[in-house]
């Protein structure tokens, strides 16, 4: 499929919704902004290191239109939501916090208000509508923020963009995530993965478009429960372990350093600081391997990203690590791993054009779930689309 297939669709969806919500009224502005599947660097951003994600053809459209007053209107077209699919709110004066609710989807746009760099938003009356599958770890909720976002300003302060949709997440979602998601959501390129180095923020774009070479993304389908208090628990993990090895954070340990406080530290913060320290060289590594084509070279070190993340960070399950041993049976894969915070969702695999056929039934055989495969390609950031 095409990129602008699937956002010319999202977008007709919307605005019908929106003329049907809104008494035949038009929406006057439309806009989208995309998941992101991570290739490699995972549970790096927030400790300063490098990520290797790319921007996805799957996103999340917004349409609106200025509302009079401090009204607030938000409908979402998303089936498997918390209902209501629509909310009513008062913008609060500026400064004033807007608290976040029920339902949990509103919380993202609530946040965005709330972080939103600008002068204060005037009211507003939008449709959201999104191709990114909800809680599969593609980063549908930095597509919602960024999008929404971008439906109130453009004005090419990306970096500000970027931060403030991550500081929605933090205090609207509960989840202290690293800037990876909302940065690859505005800045993505196509045909490109982004080499961002997250202490700072320079993003190398890094060329991905090789027509014998696909991407796959495999949904497990599973999200355990566990996904919401470990996150920030291994967050905190790494700030003891940088601590420990006094140093700002992990970004600036050697594994010699760390082998040196080895005594200092209890065996698991250890094991998640070591996680760290390698997998942002292997981050490095791999952006070398993917610019020299050397698809092997990048597949061996994302088998050894799944295979720490599994071990050291401990954030895989049994769904993910049963889909990367399928995927690796097969001849042409050059490699597959976990991507995203763990505990269900997807991987990526990374093989030859002409095994894609023999994979995806390979993984359906062998996989104890029933999957959903996404062949993708590196596309485009947050953009504002043409209404005509
Ligand atoms: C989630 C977070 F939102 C990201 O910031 C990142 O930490 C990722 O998990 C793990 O690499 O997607």
């Amino acid at each position: 499929y095409s990129n602008l297939c699937v956002c010319a669709v999202l977008v007709a969806e919307a605005r019908r919704t929106y003329e049907e919500v809104f008494g035949g009224e038009a929406a006057k502005v439309a806009v989208c902004a995309p998941g992101r599947v991570n290739l490699i660097g995972e549970h790096t951003d927030y400790n300063h290191g490098f990520v290797l994600p790319m921007a996805l053809p799957l996103v999340t459209v917004v349409v609106g239109s200025p509302a009079s007053g401090q009204s607030v209107t938000v409908v979402t077209t998303a089936k498997d939501v918390e209902e209501p699919r629509r909310v009513d709110f008062n913008l609060p004066s500026y400064g004033s916090p807007l608290s976040p609710g029920s339902p949990g989807w509103a919380n993202y746009v609530k946040g965005v208000v709330q972080h939103y760099r600008a002068p204060p938003v005037p009211g507003f009356r939008a449709v959201i509508a999104t191709s990114v599958p909800l809680g599969g770890g593609l980063s549908s909720s930095a597509s919602l923020e960024v999008a929404f976002y971008t439906s109130c300003s453009n004005d090419g302060d990306n970096v500000a963009k970027a931060l403030a949709c991550q500081l929605a997440e933090h205090t609207h979602a509960s989840v202290p995530c690293g800037i990876m998601d909302q940065f690859v959501s505005v800045l993505g390129r196509e045909a490109h993965a982004l080499l961002i180095d997250c202490r700072s923020l320079v993003v190398t774009p890094v060329p991905l478009a090789d027509p014998g070479l696909v991407i796959l993304i495999t949904n497990s389908n599973v999200k355990h429960s566990l996904t919401g208090s470990e996150y920030p628990t291994r967050r905190r993990q790494c700030e003891e372990a940088a601590s420990i090895l006094r140093k700002a954070s992990l970004r600036d340990a050697t594994l010699k350093d760390l082998e040196g406080t080895k005594n200092q530290m209890d065996d698991v913060t250890y094991r998640r600081a070591r996680h760290v320290i390698e997998e942002i060289e292997r981050t490095v590594q791999a952006a070398e391997a993917l610019k020299r084509g050397a698809y092997r070279e990048f597949g061996k070190l994302m088998v050894e990203s799944h295979n720490s993340l599994r071990d050291l960070y401990e954030v895989s399950c049994r769904e993910l690590d049963e889909l990367v041993s399928a995927a690796m049976e097969v001849e042409g894969v050059f490699g597959s791993r976990m991507t995203g915070g763990g505990f269900g969702g997807c991987t990526v695999t990374l093989l030859q054009a002409h095994a894609i056929d023999r994979a995806i039934l390979h993984i359906q055989e062998r996989y104890s779930g029933s999957p959903t495969f996404y062949i993708t390609v590196p596309s485009e950031g947050a953009r504002v689309l043409s209404l005509s």
